[in-house]
């Protein structure tokens, strides 16, 4: 069987608790991000930059969601031209499990491992389909080549409030890693594991073959996987990522890589690194047309959209529709939602295909927490969803 340098496995089944009520209905991957993209096709967009064209993704929670969006995989490997040459394959937990589940990210390749070897690669990348993130592989494929590490992680310092949500590392001067801990309440340090692992092929293999023998194990890389190696003495190497990454995997994470597409720090269109999606918006009629001069110019405003009303610092994705004297502030209008007239939002997601009815009123200027409303939720206009503080909510719940 020919052999191939380095294929990719991403991870797509994970429930996403935390972004509820937005994956209520949807698996995390498939969130809405930007004005008509999905968080899946920041992993699969960088694969096809990075030449790397065999994908295996994993589903499990909500998969047909996933599957959906992805469809054959055309939209990215047409993209560039190397359909023939390539493939994006679905992996659903049902096909392989008996209980239809997979039971951590570990069991999750563990049971996919003959997908792997179709293909026989000398390097399998780990991948998680919920970063936004510009990569490119080839820079870290050559360093863990050039270690000789049995597997490489991509790391990236965050702030230290945020350690705590992550795998936390301490490494030597050469990157070895000499100390894991996975969501540490008290990290030792802020160097965080992206969650992206480059392993060899028989070396993964073989300590995926180990944990699966093990009774006590929660199958999972960051828990299990990688403290095990590092007990058994296993070189890891850390590949430390300079450019822009965010896991948005709770609800500020993910309003706040909104707005740091609005202030510039993150790019989407770039031109030597395009960005696919298989999104097209659910729209069956013309375009609007728009006066496009009322589009201040710290917002997104997508060109498949009806803006009426006034924005600022809000990104209004493909499909959506603001009616006349609302106003929308600091917030995210996923796709197909519509907003009626004369309503308020401040500091807020609003969930595809929502219905904000004419004065309703969402969020507050000053709130502490983020507002969400969940995707086809209906808000009419007697509800005022301020988000509450912690107190006010804690008052509440104890009356
Ligand atoms: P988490 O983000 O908490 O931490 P996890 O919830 O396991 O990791 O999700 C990783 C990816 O796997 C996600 O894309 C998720 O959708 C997917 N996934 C989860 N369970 C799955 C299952 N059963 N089957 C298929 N896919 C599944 C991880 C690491 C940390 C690291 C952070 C970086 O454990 O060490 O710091 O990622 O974000
Ligand atoms: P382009 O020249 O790129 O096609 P347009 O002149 O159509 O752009 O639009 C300029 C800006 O106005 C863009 O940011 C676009 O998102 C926004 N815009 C265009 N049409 C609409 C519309 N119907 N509703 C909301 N915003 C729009």
């Amino acid at each position: 069987m020919p052999q191939m340098n380095c294929m990719a496995m991403l991870l797509a089944g994970g429930e996403g608790k935390r972004l509820a009520p937005l994956t209520a209905a949807l698996a995390k991957p498939v969130v809405p991000f930007g004005e008509r993209y999905r968080m899946i096709d920041f992993p699969l967009s960088n694969c096809m930059n990075s030449g790397i064209r065999h994908i295996g993704v994993l589903t499990q929670y909500r998969a047909d969601t996933v599957h959906n969006h992805i469809g054959d995989g055309g939209a990215w490997l047409d993209a560039v031209q190397a359909k023939q040459l390539g493939e994006i394959a679905l992996l659903p937990a049902s096909d392989t499990s008996p209980d239809n589940c997979y039971s951590g990210t570990a069991d999750a390749i563990y049971r996919n491992l003959s997908f792997i070897e179709q293909h026989n690669p000398e390097h399998v990348l780990i991948l998680s389909g919920d970063h936004i993130y510009q990569m490119d592989y080839r820079p870290m494929l050559e360093a863990h080549i050039h270690s000789g590490a049995t597997a490489t992680i991509a790391v990236k310092r965050v702030p230290w409030h945020e350690a705590s949500r992550f795998g936390i590392l301490n490494t030597n001067e050469d990157y070895s890693v000499v100390e894991f801990e996975e969501k540490p309440s008290r990290p030792r340090s802020n160097l965080a594991s992206m969650g992206i692992y480059m392993f060899r092929t028989d070396k993964l293999k073989e300590v995926l073959a180990n944990d699966a023998r093990n009774p006590s194990s929660s199958h999972d890389f960051g828990k299990d996987i990688i403290p095990m190696l590092l007990q058994e003495g296993a070189n890891l190497t850390a590949y430390p990522y300079e450019g822009y990454w965010r896991d948005v995997g709770t609800v500020d994470s993910l309003w706040e890589a909104h707005m740091e597409l609005l202030d510039g720090t993150l790019r989407l269109a770039k031109p030597e690194w395009p960005l696919q999606s298989g999104y097209v918006p659910a729209l069956n009629r013309q375009p609007y047309r728009l006066n496009t001069s009322a589009i201040p110019h710290d917002c997104i405003v997508d060109r498949q959209c009806r803006f009426e009303g006034v924005a600022q610092r809000s990104v209004v994705c493909a499909g959506a529709e603001v009616g006349s004297g609302s106003l929308v502030y600091e917030s995210v209008i996923m796709p197909g939602a519509r907003i009626g007239r004369n309503v308020r939002i401040h500091k807020a997601i609003i969930g595809e295909n929502a219905i904000v009815e004419d004065g309703a009123v969402i969020g507050a200027p000053q709130a502490e927490r983020i507002a969400v409303i969940g995707p086809g939720e209906r808000v009419a206009a007697e509800r005022k969803t301020v988000s509450a503080s912690r107190e006010t909510l804690a008052a509440l719940l104890t009356g």
